[in-house]
């Protein structure tokens, strides 16, 4: 079954000055209507990590929101979280689904059209693909792929594609008209001035 949301709001603490800001966004996103969050903090310790992942599971649970937990089953499993966002260093969909007994929805970031069909073929719900465009931070994500990349994957592969990096609301319909099924994204959301009234926009753009 395809998922239930068309945006993917990816979380990065960094952007504010305390974990507690963070969480008033990721509410006044929710309060503007995101539906799927995916909770990308890498350099906590499992302690930390957890802590956040119990807020932000009482908050997606408040709004009928989905939560995935980048890269770490365990905590996703601990807390109930929808699912598991994979990336080029963690275990493979398949590896990952087994371990959580089946459970839990997997995503996997691929940044190529050969990574999405490996993706598609060890399993994966869903897939992210970029960065499309340039993104704030070129040394962490690489150079951008285009949209001739999306779409290509997008014809080579079944499973849902989320364009990510560089995302705003004047891309949505570019890459949706490249066989995109919806987009991930951080920045557009997470430093827009009134991120409740943004995230409506691209809720609305994307139904
Ligand atoms: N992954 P923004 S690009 C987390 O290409 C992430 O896999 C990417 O941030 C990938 O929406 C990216 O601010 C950053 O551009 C997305």
């Amino acid at each position: 079954m395809k998922p239930d949301f068309r945006l993917y709001l990816i979380t990065d603490r960094k952007l504010f000055s305390s974990s507690e800001e963070m969480l008033k966004a990721i509410e006044s996103a929710l309060e503007g209507g995101v539906r799927a969050v995916q909770l990308r903090e890498k350099d906590l310790t499992s302690r930390e990590l957890l802590a956040m992942a119990y807020e932000v599971r009482k908050q997606t649970k408040r709004y009928g929101a989905k939560l995935f937990i980048n890269d770490r089953i365990d905590i996703a499993l601990a807390v109930d979280a929808d699912g598991v966002h994979l990336g080029g260093n963690s275990m493979p969909a398949g590896a990952a689904r087994k371990a959580s007994g089946g459970t839990l929805m997997i995503g996997v970031s691929a940044h190529s059209v050969q990574e999405a069909r490996n993706a598609q073929e060890n399993g994966t719900d869903f897939i992210t693909l970029g960065p499309v465009y340039e993104t704030a931070s070129k040394m962490q994500y690489g150079e951008p792929i285009g949209t001739q990349v999306l779409k290509e994957a997008t014809r080579d592969v079944s499973v849902p594609v989320y364009a990510i990096g560089g995302i705003r609301t004047d891309r949505i319909a570019e890459v949706l008209q490249q066989g995109a099924y919806g987009v991930a994204l951080i920045s557009a959301i997470l430093r827009a001035a009134d991120v409740r009234i943004t995230t409506a926009e691209f809720v609305r753009k994307l139904s």
